[in-house]
């Protein structure tokens, strides 16, 4: 079939020529010329021979009109194929950054695996993309994402680099080499400051590497894939290569994905509730609300744990509202100066509702603001410092209070402090339970109480669990303890009994020792 299509031309060539010669000979053999020669002379007043000159000249108009439109022709095929080319091109490649797309991995990626001998499959997510993004505006994501594209290619010219949307990018490497010393170098590569019109952004890398040796390509980016996600739970810049174990880590976390999905749903995640207690006055002036979950196997499941999976997989704002509803319901048993101290994670405070959603619950449940102090973790607040002290003015200007969880392991700087506007530093467990046998843990301790008093904030110490804790703390000026020495967090139904028993209980206790009676003097 093809050979008639593209022989065509050849072919009508062929048969003209035959055709010809066919008509050539026949006027050879009759004379056909002088015949004519002879008729038009016999028949002068015929004008014939103009006729014939017309028809000689028409012929030949046609002939140029033939080949001009043939010319043409052969420039419109040439354009069609220079257009298709270009659609070809534009499906597989990537117009902002010129490099391939993953249409065209998927179409050409075994073929350059096979042919340039490629070993190993990066797989690239860049770190705070969206942070970068919102400083430099879209146009300067836009040039950030070249500028990464085209070091990308520069330092791996030979091997096939692939934008595969958004922050992601793939490397095929050719040759072969180390895959973490090779995802080191990616890591290093996109680590030095950017410069996007004039400012200086500071990005990173997640890297996941997996070996071409034992799987197909498709397999082996699936395996970098997971990989890659190993490395971003670990935080910035970090390269991880894919192993089995990843898998079996991955298949179980997906398994307590859809797990937690179903308790979040059916409602099994229910708050507890820790006391605070004033260790002046020896009286209960709250609970922290922890969520406690107790698997289908009967143990249970950390916070630790599950809050990390349910911020991953996008469940943390139903959630934790739902922990807060419950909460709230709770708390508005309790007598009336005893305040709820809530948990609010990482992603929830990078959350621009989040200060919305909190004071509808609170109307909702008709809970008075003063009752409620939201506590956040430093990391989380410097992790998104921006939204995060958007969101803590707005939560502050509710009227609900705000605490520093966990203070001094968040590794802020005290300048970042300095720029935070909250009500309550919560002192972490690790300080309280070495500052007794340590002198030099003794001093940071009063430097943290003082802090706080410099500030004109108050102070909880967590994680007390002995009475000499507690004096000693009482005795720098700490006035909040919340710890195992006063109670493990309770069921909420269990929460009335334990205020009505820690009442008797505090009527029938001891002032303060002598010992702490010096420190207080000191
Ligand atoms: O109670 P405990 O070991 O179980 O808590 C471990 C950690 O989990 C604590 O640091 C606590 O702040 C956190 N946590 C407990 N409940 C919640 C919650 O409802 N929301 C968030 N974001 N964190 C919580
Ligand atoms: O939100 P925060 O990080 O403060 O969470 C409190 C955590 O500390 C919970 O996991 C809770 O069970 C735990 N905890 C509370 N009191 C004590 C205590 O006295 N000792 C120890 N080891 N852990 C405590
Ligand atoms: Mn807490």
């Amino acid at each position: 079939m093809n050979f008639f299509v593209y022989r065509r031309p050849l072919t009508d060539a062929v048969l003209l020529l035959l055709f010809g010669a066919v008509i050539f000979a026949l006027g050879a053999y009759f004379d056909i010329v002088d015949s004519l020669l002879d008729w038009l002379a016999a028949h002068e007043h015929w004008e014939a021979d103009e006729v014939l000159l017309g028809v000689v000249i028409v012929g030949l108009l046609g002939f140029i009109y033939a080949g001009r439109r043939l010319t043409e022709l052969r420039l419109e095929v040439q354009r069609r194929a220079v257009a298709e080319d270009k659609t070809t091109w534009v499906a597989t490649h990537d117009t902002l950054t010129g490099l391939p797309n993953r249409r065209y991995l998927e179409k050409e990626g075994s073929r350059f695996a096979s042919d340039y001998r490629a070993s190993i499959v990066l797989a690239i997510d860049l770190d705070d993309f969206k942070d970068a993004n919102d400083l430099v505006g879209h146009a300067g994501g836009d040039k950030l994402l070249s500028i990464v594209a085209a070091r990308l290619q520069e330092r791996f010219r030979g091997s096939l680099v692939v934008r595969m949307g958004g922050d992601e990018f793939l490397i095929l490497f050719a040759g072969s080499g180390d895959p973490v010393e090779i995802g080191t170098q990616v890591v290093q590569l996109l680590s030095n400051p950017i410069s996007v019109d004039g400012v200086q952004v500071g990005i990173g890398a997640s890297i996941g590497v997996a070996e071409l040796r034992e799987h197909d390509i498709a397999d082996a980016m699936h395996c970098a894939d997971l990989a890659m996600y190993a490395a971003k739970r670990r935080g910035k810049n970090n390269v991880v290569k894919y192993s089995q174990s990843l898998r079996m880590e991955f298949q179980s976390r997906v398994g307590m994905e859809s797990a937690l999905r179903r308790a979040v749903r059916e409602d099994e995640i229910r708050p507890h509730f820790q006391p605070l207690i004033d260790i002046h006055a020896n009286t209960i002036v709250g609970f922290e609300a922890l969520a406690r979950w107790t698997g289908k196997d009967g143990f249970p499941i950390p916070p630790d744990v599950f809050i990390g999976i349910a911020e991953e997989a996008g469940l943390i704002t139903q959630l934790s509202e739902r922990l807060l509803r419950t909460a709230c319901q709770q708390a508005m048993c309790w007598p009336e100066h005893v305040y709820l101290s809530f948990n609010i994670s990482a992603t929830q405070l990078s959350d621009h509702l989040l200060p919305l959603r909190i004071i509808q619950i609170l109307g909702e449940i008709g809970m008075p603001a003063h009752r409620l102090e939201i506590e956040v973790t430093e990391a989380a607040i410097v992790r998104d410092m921006t939204t995060a002290l958007r969101s803590i003015e707005a939560i502050r200007a509710a009227g609900i209070r705000v605490a520093i969880d966990d203070f001094g392991t968040g590794f802020s700087s005290l300048s970042q402090l300095a720029n935070i506007p909250f009500d309550r530093i919560k002192v972490d467990r690790s300080f309280v339970s070495s500052f007794e046998a340590n002198d030099r843990q003794m001093k940071v301790m009063r430097l943290i109480v003082g802090l706080g008093h410099g500030l004109e904030v108050e102070m909880t110490a967590e994680g007390i669990e002995t009475g000499h804790q507690r004096d000693l703390l009482a005795a720098l000026g700490c006035q909040v303890g919340q710890g195992y020495l006063f109670g493990k967090a309770l069921p909420g139904d269990q929460v009335a009994t334990f205020i009505r028993d820690f009442g008797e209980a505090s009527l029938n206790e001891e002032g303060m020792t002598s010992e702490i009676q010096s420190l207080t003097a000191s």
